[in-house]
């Protein structure tokens, strides 16, 4: 039988009611899948219940997010790092995205693929009902996170990525390798996690929230794989080398709803990227 994505009110009434008795997500998870609901939805709703009642305030009703100057900083078209001139295409700045050529070169974009071919594994996501990793249908690519050791390329990169971020290199999470083929993709989603949500308490110890994402593009996918930002009804075209930055948290601590982002499916051919999550805090 197909799995529910979708509840009735007695539902909607039962799920208030185990939320507002503190039940335990797990619990509460376990009884919704038990009765046919699609883990995932069942996640996401239960994420977004215990977040509701924890802020008090739906969205529509939170203050507007206040932008600031941008963190990424070029001159002309250029930002200067310490062994490349990475070249600004494209600028937003509300939300703050910036689309940047010239970021890798196309050897270490293959160094970089061929450190991670061996290393993959299906991609997972973060439970905000529980905190677990899964894996699920939302994101059907796979990855490895590549930790620098005594590595000199990852070394550089991550080097050069805190200079065009602009950010102290010990508050970047260590950089992570996407693969995706035919028809994989990631869907919209914020990357920073909803403080109010009990599942992503452990990591937002590690360095605190989030604050900026940047993508780079490995490889020239033959068809589709766009990063796409469907609140803005913008599409970024993967392009080797290439990258598309963009930045979520303000000094308020304010969390910037606008840069939700997704991985489109690819239509031929494969797509790698590498990302680099930049955190609050120094990451541990
Ligand atoms: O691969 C992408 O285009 C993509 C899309 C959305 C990557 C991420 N998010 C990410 O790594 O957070
Ligand atoms: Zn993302």
């Amino acid at each position: 039988m197909e799995k529910y994505k979708h509840m009735p009110d007695e539902w909607d009434r039962w799920l208030d009611a185990s939320v507002d008795r503190d039940c335990r997500p797990a619990d509460i998870l376990a009884a919704m899948v038990a009765a046919n609901y699609d883990p995932a939805y069942a996640e996401q709703v239960i994420g977004e219940r215990i977040a509701r009642r924890r802020t008090g305030l739906p969205a529509a009703e939170r203050a507007p997010y206040r932008y600031g100057t941008p963190r990424i900083r070029h001159q002309g078209n250029l930002i200067r790092t310490g062994d490349r001139d990475v070249r600004v295409v494209m600028r937003l700045d509300q939300p703050v995205v910036a689309v940047l050529d010239n970021v890798l070169s196309d050897d270490e974009c293959d160094a970089v693929v061929a450190l991670a071919r061996d290393r993959l594994a299906p991609s997972a996501t973060l439970s905000p009902a529980t905190g677990e990793n899964q894996v699920r249908d939302t994101r059907t690519s796979r990855g490895a996170f590549l930790p620098e050791g005594d590595n000199a390329l990852l070394r550089r990169l991550n080097r050069r990525i805190a200079q065009i971020t602009n950010t102290p290199v010990e508050h970047g999470e260590a950089l992570h390798v996407l693969h995706y083929g035919v028809g994989a993709e990631y869907k919209p989603h914020p990357d920073y996690f909803d403080p109010n949500s009990p599942g992503f308490a452990a990591t937002l110890r590690r360095g605190g929230q989030r604050i900026a994402t940047l993508i780079v593009y490995l490889n020239d996918v033959e068809d589709a794989g766009d990063t796409v930002f469907p609140k803005l009804g913008l599409s970024v075209v993967p392009k080797k080398g290439a990258a598309v930055y963009f930045e979520y948290m303000n000094e308020e601590g304010q969390l910037d709803e606008a840069t939700l982002h997704g991985g489109a499916p690819v239509g031929a051919g494969e797509k790698w990227v590498l990302t680099k999550w930049v955190r609050q805090d120094v990451f541990r």
